[in-house]
């Protein structure tokens, strides 16, 4: 190399993070919170209850009873395990793919099922007020994130926004600036990129010549960390810490959830024209689920009766949910106008007047 002898002016680096393997053996001590069996089984059942939730939509969407639709198949551990790091003072600001996080802090089945079925409600979710709406324009919501840290940071507040988005929103100039932005001024906030291999149908070697996406946050000046994001311990340790150097005052992190997409991008897409059942079959291997269930059961954290009663429990949860959301009576077509401007714009009153003159019609 010719310029050889000139000196290295900085060295970085970035870690990665992992305790469970695949069979549920330990890979490296476990965190302090994971002696806590509640918190441990508390996590199970979020991602059981949302796979069972995810099934349910499809088969909604399939019988044309709920509109296009994201499953979180495979990648569960990422947005129960952030969430579950979270303060309810914290503010979320999460992707149409997060719903694991939105009903971890208090959002009802029926509200995301309405959202899906186009019966948005304003986004009056029963999630902490000021949490953010599901964000579908990719990337959209990170200079959101950057705006919420800081005014936390101008009122003193000791809160986290937590901004999530995919492996695809990394090459979004959005993504970027917001992160520029945070390292600069030290933000109180936690990016979260929960990558699943697959932007729709364009793979991460399309999306990023990085080695890394966590080595991204480097280039705005904060740390980034890659996690299995297979293994909801780690997702939930690295969360842990990030949020909390970020409440402490020491500015931005940057969370890589290496994972993988299992079903279909959305109920509007068929993943097999892009990539073989061979390849799904081969990371199915590596899922959360299975993945805690092989820790709790070798540890006698979990039993059989326990798996029973919890399987009971989703479907009926999930079940009522639907009835509700079904029984909701729909809503008006002009109420499309509302909530998305204070003072409509003369040329949408008179749509809505239009669509209102039909309904009494
Ligand atoms: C600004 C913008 N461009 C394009 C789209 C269409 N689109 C929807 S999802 C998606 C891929 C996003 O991939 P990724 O960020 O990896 O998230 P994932 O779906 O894998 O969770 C695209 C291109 C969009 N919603 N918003
Ligand atoms: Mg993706």
């Amino acid at each position: 190399m010719p310029d050889g002898g000139l000196p290295v002016i900085a060295r970085f680096e970035v870690r990665h993070r992992n305790y469970l393997a695949p069979d549920g053996s330990i890979n490296r001590p476990l965190p302090a919170f994971a002696s806590d069996a509640d918190l441990l089984t508390a996590l199970y059942r979020a991602m059981m209850l949302l796979r069972n939730f995810d099934r349910k939509a499809v088969a909604l969407q399939r019988t044309g009873r709920l509109g296009t639709y994201a499953v979180s198949l495979g990648q569960e551990a990422v947005s129960v395990g952030i969430a579950s790091a979270m303060r309810a003072e914290d503010v979320l600001l999460p992707s149409y793919r997060d719903n694991g996080a939105l009903i971890w802090r208090g959002v009802r089945l029926e509200e995301i099922l309405l959202f899906w079925g186009g019966d948005e409600r304003g986004n009056r979710f029963s999630g902490p007020v000021e949490d953010f709406p599901f964000c579908v324009p990719v990337g959209s919501q990170a200079p959101h994130a950057a705006g919420v840290a800081y005014a936390f940071k101008l009122r003193k507040q000791p809160r986290v926004a937590v901004c999530m988005f995919g492996d695809g929103a990394t090459s979004k100039g959005d993504v970027y600036e917001a992160m520029n932005f945070a390292g600069v001024h030290k933000l109180p906030v936690v990016f979260v990129a929960t990558n699943n291999q697959w932007a729709i149908s364009v793979p991460l070697r399309l999306q990023t010549g990085c080695e890394t996406l966590a080595q991204k946050a480097i280039a705005a000046g904060f740390i980034g960390e890659q996690v299995d994001g297979s293994d909801v311990v780690a997702i939930r340790a690295a969360a842990e810490a990030a949020i909390a150097a970020a409440r402490e005052g020491q500015g931005p992190r940057f969370i890589e959830a290496v994972t993988y997409r299992l079903g279909d991008h959305t109920t509007s897409d068929d993943a097999l024209r892009y990539r073989s059942a061979d390849e799904v079959q081969a990371r199915w291997k590596e899922e959360p689920i299975a993945r805690l269930r092989n820790y709790l059961v070798g540890n006698k954290m979990w039993s059989k009766a326990q798996e029973e009663q919890l399987a009971a429990e989703c479907h009926e949860r999930v079940e009522a949910a639907v009835e509700r959301y079904l029984a909701t009576e729909p809503r008006r077509p002009e109420t499309m106008f509302d909530h998305l401007y204070a003072d409509l714009p003369g040329v949408y009153a008179a749509q809505r007047r239009e669509l209102e003159g039909e309904g009494d019609g």
